[in-house]
């Protein structure tokens, strides 16, 4: 599998291109999920073709967290909040519009530099523990660390958590969001699986990660976003902070489902397997009805699920995408072009598979004209399906 963000140029197509083994493993003692091998993070991350803010729905989602975060925890000028793998500033542009002060740290230098030009102060660096006693040293004390879509992609995870606890106040609280192995398996989210993801995480596993470097969880929640992620919060152990109900019923639901034990695993892969065959012939189906193709997202996902099915332009036409930096270019491992999505009306193709099927109410519901003449959205997990027109 190459590294499903590795989006190539015109002139790169006919370069070698990397793939390497996508094999999931499980710990026996933590029941932590991992990948056996993946790229070396700054082959991954520091040009990265990811910008958060092109998903209008993860900006909404990241200023109904800052709204719940600036409720909770009354912060005002004085406060520091830092957030990991802050991306482009998606989420903290709306402390800064509350008068919070903030730090972004983030590898790709290429997104930090559109952070910075939106007035997000940045640091392009890895995150990890030498650099939190940095910012501790410089008086860089953090009453808010948060870290969304990162603990899955740090190979160094224990190094970098317990940087977290270095770098927040003594009362100061771990936000915490990550895709949820439950939802990874329930619903058959097997294109969520890919080299930037090393981890899979139950609250098991995140809590036995957390507790090994000094945080404790205080409190959970399931939420929608990205197919199905846990919202955690943690604090420094030594805060001794009251524990949510929601921890304890959370991890009693995992044991009642045996998350723990290789055997609530086991069945997925050959699960996914009958759906891969669904969906070679789902879209074969349409395509021996004469049907045209398209696809909608060049999300990390599409790059996998294209690669699994073993599909390219013949079937799948062309991807649109809203990322400036990904148009122009092709999906990693199978050739389709990224173009704008303004082609969409001006190609028209029959159908189009929604490959960011995590957004496919907001995209349907931005798009609606595409279906007004005529279009069909389909979207491929759990099962490939018409979900619109
Ligand atoms: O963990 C990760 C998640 C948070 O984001 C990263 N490792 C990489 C990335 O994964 P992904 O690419 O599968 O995520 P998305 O958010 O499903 O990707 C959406 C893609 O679709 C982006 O390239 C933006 C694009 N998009 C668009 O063009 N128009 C998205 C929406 C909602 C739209 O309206």
């Amino acid at each position: 599998m190459p590294p499903a963000n590795a989006v190539r140029t015109l002139e790169e197509l006919d370069d070698d291109e990397a793939r390497y083994p996508l094999d999931v493993v499980m710990c026996l003692d933590c029941a932590l999920l991992q990948l056996t091998q993946s790229p070396p993070p700054a082959e991954l991350f520091e040009e990265y073709a990811y910008f958060s803010s092109r998903s209008a729905p993860m900006v909404d989602h990241a200023r109904s967290l800052v709204d719940e975060v600036m409720a909770d925890r009354k912060l005002g000028p004085d406060d520091l909040v830092i957030e990991v793998a802050s991306n482009d500033g998606y989420l903290l542009r709306h402390y800064q519009d509350k008068g919070v002060r903030v730090l972004g740290i983030d590898p790709a230098e290429n997104v930090v530099d559109v952070a910075i030009a939106a007035g997000v102060p940045t640091r392009a660096e890895f995150f990890t523990r030498t650099l939190a006693l940095e910012l501790r040293g410089e008086g860089l004390v953090a009453s808010v660390v948060h870290a969304n879509n990162v603990l899955a992609h740090v190979p160094g995870i224990n190094d970098f958590v317990s940087g977290v606890a270095a770098v927040l106040t003594d009362d100061g609280v771990f936000v915490v969001e990550t895709p949820y192995a439950r939802d990874l398996v329930e619903k058959l989210e097997f294109d969520t699986i890919y080299h930037e993801h090393v981890f899979y995480y139950s609250l098991h596993s995140v809590m036995a990660l957390l507790e090994r470097n000094g945080l404790s969880v205080v409190d959970v929640q399931r939420i929608p976003i990205h197919g199905g992620s846990l919202r955690i919060r943690a604090m420094r152990s030594d805060a001794a902070a009251p524990v949510d109900a929601s921890v304890a019923s959370l991890l009693l639901e995992e044991e009642e489902l045996g998350m723990q034990t290789v055997s609530f695993y086991e069945t997925f892969a050959r699960r996914v397997d009958v759906l891969l065959g669904e969906l070679r012939d789902f879209l074969s189906e349409r395509r021996e009805h004469g049907r045209t193709i398209a696809g909608y997202g060049a999300a990390a996902k599409g790059a996998v699920l294209l690669n699994a099915l073993g599909i390219g332009p013949e079937t799948i036409g062309f991807v649109v995408d809203e990322t400036p930096y990904k148009q122009g270019r092709f999906v990693p491992g199978v050739r389709i072009p990224i173009v704008a999505p303004e082609e969409l009306l001006t190609r028209m193709p029959d159908d189009v598979m929604i490959f960011a099927w995590n957004f496919a109410d907001a995209i349907i519901q931005k798009e609606a004209e595409y279906v007004a003449r005529g279009g069909t959205f389909l979207v491929p997990i759990p099962s490939p399906r018409v979900v619109a027109g």
